[in-house]
């Protein structure tokens, strides 16, 4: 059976395939798709969405521990969060077969920064394999389980943007998804403590693991050498040139360097060693083509093998195949330059096409608080969501956004450095409960007087619209208690916890006010739902009413896409529009409105 399928659905597919019984992940871009994609086998697999990547990983190894097949998913800096487990788990190591899906994001499609999690899997001395299409997504997603099973180590299965979102044809074989009989569970404090006595022996089954597995790597059919297809014209200049890459980057080579040998390497880590050296020989130069760090290029060259120098630069952003051209342009000059490199780096001639910055959504409940924080002078550490689009102007109402959760004890830092003036944290639930619930604990415990003001839309929006443990669903979809954020906050100690409406500019500013002023720790819960995810597009419109407009501009910094330029009516002045189109009926904008120009019409 043939099926075209994304990278994110291979894996899910490979999963179900696989017997996989339990799978628990995070949502974030580009990761998202693959555990919304295993929901679909729920009647084998039990998969949730955890509150965060560590717990999630922290399911996956307990479902491994009890024997049973194991996946977790997340994208690139969720695995930073998910370390301490996973750094353990490898000298633990599994009992079902353990697979961890880091999605990669170079170029920084949808992320704060491109790190390669390639690293993390060297250092966390797991196994790891990078797909170059959605055929090995799927290939290798199944061998992963036997893998990690047989060497009882943690595989990494490492998808980038590219990978998880393109789609392409898999063959599925005989798909028949079941679960895979679970390994029978027995009590083993050596295997499971790692107290120093016992950490000390994994430490060194780790070293002859890794051996073990090296020596399979030279052997697995995911590292392959590839000789020019028959027909190809080799040029002269490319004569003896022999190429290593792996994941996307193979792609882009096989298009501009169809005359060269190709080491494709699919399990990076351990490097097969020997295949490397064996290719090497066999070439008269060899060049490594790989997308972000030098991760093999720093290992070849460690192993003492000479790799060719070059000026254009690969290690950064996103690769494609106008960057290779050039990269071949350079060392044997028998292609022009690339006219327009079609990349996403900052100096990319594309960059002159006029761009469309993101906005919050009409409607969307975050605008108020922004409006209102700016007003109020607040420095206002930020965090990640679909509110991080309150920094632009003219909302302009963010100081810094690092990572998740991090909004609360950045915040509590500027205070406690001595920061004046109005300080306030703004989060959102899901991030809330990911790791902003430790960030107001010390706050308080500390005696730091910050105020935080969670964004409550009863969603995880910015990446898809997840549930998470304040929307009373599971990921199947069935129903689930409730956690209100007041009753956490509270819980912790705080006294001073107020419920508002996200559209009440009035109430807002006041609360904030008193808040920020006050010097004791805040925790204000600004309510409303995401209009997107409870479908509240049309829950209502205004108008302006042209008679009462005197194009003063003040709703206009609410930034609303629903707000037009209308008629000029003093040089520069316009009068402001609404497009009822766009229009959601919140009627932020006409508490704004000094004039009452603004009018909720249904
Ligand atoms: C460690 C980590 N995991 C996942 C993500 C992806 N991500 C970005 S924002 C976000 C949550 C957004 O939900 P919420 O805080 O409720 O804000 P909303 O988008 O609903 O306004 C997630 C999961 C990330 N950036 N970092
Ligand atoms: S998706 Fe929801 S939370 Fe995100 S900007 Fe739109 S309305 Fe706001
Ligand atoms: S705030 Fe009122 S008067 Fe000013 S431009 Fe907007 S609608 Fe017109
Ligand atoms: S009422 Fe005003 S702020 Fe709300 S969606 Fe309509 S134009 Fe935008």
């Amino acid at each position: 059976m043939k099926k075209f399928l994304s990278a994110n659905e291979a894996v899910a597919h490979a999963a179900a395939q696989a017997g996989c019984v339990v799978a628990s992940a995070y949502p974030g871009t580009p990761s998202t798709e693959i555990l919304e994609n295993i929901a679909k086998f729920k009647d084998t697999i039990r998969c949730e969405w955890a509150v965060n990547e560590k717990v999630a990983v922290e399911t996956a190894v307990g479902a491994s521990m009890a024997g049973a097949r194991a996946i977790t998913a997340m994208k690139h800096v969720g695995l930073n969060v998910a370390m301490d487990p996973l750094m353990t788990f490898t000298y633990v190591g599994p009992l079902g077969g353990f697979v961890l899906v880091s999605a990669d994001d170079p170029g920084m499609h949808s992320s704060q920064n491109e790190q390669d999690n390639r690293n993390l899997a060297k250092f966390a001395r797991a196994l790891l394999l990078e797909p170059a299409d959605s055929q090995e997504a799927y290939d290798m997603t199944i061998k992963a389980f036997e893998l990690s099973e047989k060497f009882q180590v943690p595989v990494i299965l490492r998808l980038t943007t590219r990978t998880s979102h393109s789609a392409s044809l898999v063959e599925l074989g005989d798909f028949k998804p079941a679960p895979h009989p679970l390994i029978p569970y027995k009590k083993n404090i050596a295997k499971n403590i790692p107290v120093p006595m016992f950490a000390r022996q994994h430490r060194l089954d780790a070293q002859k693991r890794t051996e073990a597995m090296e020596k399979e790597a030279n052997k697995s059919k995911f590292n392959r050498i590839i000789k020019p297809a028959k027909g190809v014209k080799v040029s002269a200049k490319a004569k003896g040139l022999g190429i290593v890459t792996s994941a996307v980057a193979y792609q882009y080579v096989r298009e501009i360097f169809p005359d060269c040998q190709i080491l494709k390497l699919g399990w990076t880590n351990p490097l097969p060693k020997a295949l490397v050296s064996k290719f090497a020989k066999s070439v008269k130069k060899l060049l490594v083509v790989e997308e972000l760090d030098p991760f093999l290029e720093a290992q070849i060259k460690a192993m003492g093998i000479k790799v060719l120098a070059h000026k254009t630069e690969l290690n950064m952003h996103e690769l494609n195949a106008d960057r290779i051209q050039n990269l071949r342009h350079e060392l044997l000059g028998d292609v022009p330059k690339a006219k327009s490199p079609n990349s996403n780096t900052p100096n990319s001639k594309t960059q002159t096409l006029p761009t469309r910055p993101p906005v919050l959504c009409a409607g969307c409940g975050h605008r108020g608080v922004f409006y209102v924080l700016h007003k109020l002078g607040a420095t206002v550490t930020g965090d990640i969501g679909c509110y991080t689009l309150g920094a632009f102007p003219p909302l302009d109402a963010m100081d810094s956004t690092i990572c998740m959760g991090a909004s609360i004890g950045n915040a509590a830092g500027m205070r406690k450095a001595g920061l004046k003036g109005r300080i306030c944290a703004v989060l959102g639930d899901s991030t809330f409960f990911h790791s902003g619930i430790t960030g107001i604990l010390s706050a308080l415990y500390n005696g730091t007087p910050v105020t935080t003001v969670v964004l409550d839309n009863r969603i995880t929006a910015m990446t898809g619209h997840q549930d998470n443990p304040g929307t009373g669903k599971t990921l199947a979809g069935d129903s689930a208690p409730v956690t209100e954020i007041g009753d956490i906050a509270k819980a912790c100690g705080y006294k001073n916890v107020v419920k508002v409406s996200a559209d009440d500019l009035g109430g807002l500013e006041k609360t904030l006010s008193t808040a920020m002023d006050s010097g004791e720790p805040w925790l204000v819960i600004a309510y409303a739902p995401c209009r997107i995810a409870a479908k509240l597009t049309k829950e209502g419109l205004c108008e302006v009413d042209p008679e009462k407009c005197k194009a003063c501009g003040a709703c206009f910094k609410m930034g609303c896409p629903a707000m037009t330029r209308g008629k000029e009516i003093r040089p520069g002045a316009f009068q402001m529009v609404i497009d009822a189109n766009q229009c959601a009926g919140c009627k932020q904008c006409g508490q704004v409105c000094k004039f009452g120009a603004i009018k909720r019409v249904r």
